[in-house]
């Protein structure tokens, strides 16, 4: 990509900031990486871990390889209701303290939010109720829905270094959209109605004075790999500086291998003509059954793929079946060992 191209990309990200603004320098800063090779990531990787729960400065990355990974994802889920703590148990300010340490530490911070259904009152996952038709203007839920993103605006101004920088993160909101298990799903609402959301859900963030994200849009599960089938529900490229897809080993390794290259090749395609970044921004194998997955699995899947990130899905402390990083015990240990060593793959000392 030459500089004139480089510099119109950054000038088209979604949020309005100035030239040196902490968003713009991720923006340029990622465009770089991409170069370099692909960032490896985890959920929640500083939080919890397979054996260990709530202890400051411990990873099961770091812990399993020497090193932490360059993305760290967290999650807001249940800050909509006011609560202190995230869905999973989390406290906020816990969260909101290891995006800016990671942030300081020289690592690339996600965030993603499943937040309850407005409508019925259950979890994310309950697809009843047409609820994103209740959330937008004129929509019963609104003047709610309205409140909740100015909670999470609040969160996203409240993360700050202790010199008072904004601290620049990549939002994605409403993702896996392609599949139909949660409110905002595609058998919940129409493309039209989901693309309203997200760009309320913009909108209202600017509106609220937040500047430090970048938005990423993000279908999976079942996205079809098509360009078409990708970009049904996209909200415009005024709302979306990244693209993303979410894909887990479900059957096969092959299989996985096969179809995660496909999604990317989609995504590549797209992301060069539109001037997006692109990420695999959620994978992984359950429990990890396979010793040699991250490298004959995950890597095999996103190697020299140009993607920006690749985020390993939680090791959850509190559902033992919901396993997708490494750790020192496990039998995946030694081969992501491996992994570390590619020079491709990027871990925190990569990037910083
Ligand atoms: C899902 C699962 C849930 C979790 C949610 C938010 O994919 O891991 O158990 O509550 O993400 O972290």
């Amino acid at each position: 990509m030459n500089k004139f191209i480089l510099t119109m990309a950054a000038l088209m990200i979604a949020t309005v900031a100035g030239a040196k603004s902490p968003v713009k320098k991720l923006y340029k800063r990622l465009l770089k990486l991409e170069k370099k090779g692909v960032m490896i990531g985890h959920q929640d990787d500083p939080l919890y871990g397979t054996t260990w729960k709530w202890d400051v400065g411990r990873s099961d990355v770091k812990e399993t390889c020497g090193d932490y990974p360059a993305v760290m994802g967290f999650e807001l889920g249940g800050i909509e209701n006011g609560g202190d703590k995230s869905l999973d148990g989390v406290p906020f300010d816990r969260i909101r303290k290891e995006i800016v340490l990671h942030h300081n530490r020289g690592g690339i911070v996600t965030i993603s939010w499943h937040p309850w259904n407005p409508v019925t009152g259950n979890n994310a996952w309950d697809p009843k109720g047409k609820a994103v038709a209740g959330v937008l203007p004129g929509g019963a839920q609104n003047a709610k829905f309205k409140g909740w993103l100015l909670t999470v605006a609040a969160f996203m101004k409240s993360l700050k270094t202790d010199g008072g920088k904004a601290v620049p993160v990549i939002f994605r909101p409403w993702h896996e959209m392609s599949g139909g298990w949660f409110w905002w799903g595609k058998d919940s609402c129409t493309p039209d109605e989901y693309q309203q959301l997200f760009r309320y859900t913009v909108d209202q963030l600017k509106a609220a004075g937040v500047s430090n994200l970048l938005y990423c849009y993000c279908p999976g599960g079942t996205v079809g790999e098509t360009e078409a089938n990708y970009m049904k529900f996209y909200p415009g490229d005024r709302y979306v500086d990244m693209l993303g897809v979410d894909v887990y080993n479900s059957s096969s390794t092959a299989d996985y291998v096969a179809r995660t290259k496909k999604e990317l090749d989609v995504m590549r395609k797209i992301a060069r003509e539109r001037r997006k970044l692109y990420a695999l921004t959620e994978t992984g194998y359950r429990n990890t059954p396979q010793a040699d997955w991250f490298t004959t699995g995950m890597w095999a899947a996103v190697k020299g793929s140009g993607a920006s990130y690749v985020l390993l899905w939680r090791n959850a402390w509190d559902q033992p079946e919901e396993n997708f990083g490494p750790a020192p015990e496990k039998s995946c240990a030694d081969d992501f060992r491996k992994l570390a060593e590619e020079p491709e793959a990027l871990f925190l000392n990569d990037v910083k």
